[in-house]
């Protein structure tokens, strides 16, 4: 049995569930007691992130653990593979992502209404974004490959970097190398339906702007 604690809005969990999918695994989602970050959520996940994972007992937190961990779990088809310097390069990937470009990204939520917007703080901050997407181009795979789980971030964060642009009036900086990348995962089965019920989940908390 396999729970997943998550918000349909969280970019971290929507990682998750495109690895859930793509190895065809039942789960059930359920929305964090009392909110993320309460007391009585962290009685059941003690760091109070999400998302979470609860599998016959077992709790873990943090996408990156979860995700390994069900690769591990649940193997086929195995969304860590290649030589001990291919896996290596995979997790470089997706760390990068974690803990470099989502951060810049998330750093610009506080702007989208322009009633709250820091000009200043945006120009500097797109900039440093646009610094983290060159060099993301740099860790991309050379050759084609099978979905891995460092290929699980990037689509639905690019949503959010093509809504910034428009919130902020820029051109898009998703483009070249990265766009055809993306393009690429696009045509998993388990990426395409993710993104489009993430898509869904994002214009309707638009509306709420
Ligand atoms: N590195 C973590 C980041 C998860 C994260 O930032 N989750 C947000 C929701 S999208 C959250 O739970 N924030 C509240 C907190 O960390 O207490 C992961 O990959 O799971």
């Amino acid at each position: 049995m396999l729970t997943l604690y998550a918000v349909p809005i969280s970019l971290y969990c929507a990682k998750l569930r495109i690895v859930l999918r793509h190895k065809q695994l039942n789960f059930d989602e359920v929305l964090p007691p009392g909110g993320y970050g309460s007391d009585e959520y962290k009685k059941l996940v003690p760091a109070g992130s999400l998302p979470a994972l609860i599998h016959d007992g077992l709790q873990i937190s943090d996408s990156e653990a979860i995700g390994e961990y069900l690769n591990e779990a649940f193997p086929d088809p195995n969304m860590l593979s290649g030589t001990i310097a291919e896996r290596a390069k995979l997790r470089e990937l997706s760390r990068f992502h974690d803990t470099r470009l989502e951060p810049a990204v998330r750093a610009l939520f506080p702007h989208i209404s322009a009633s709250k917007r820091d000009d200043q703080f945006v120009d500097h901050q797109w900039q440093l974004l646009i610094d983290r997407l060159d060099h993301i181009e740099v860790l991309l795979p050379q050759n084609e490959r099978p979905l891995s789980l460092a290929d699980c971030g990037l689509p639905i964060t690019a949503i959010w970097i093509t809504f910034l642009s428009e919130q902020f009036g820029r051109l898009n900086p998703i483009e070249g190398l990265l766009a055809t990348y993306l393009k690429h995962l696009n045509e998993h089965t388990a990426v395409a339906d993710e993104v489009k019920s993430y898509q869904a989940s994002l214009n309707a908390w638009k509306k709420k702007l």
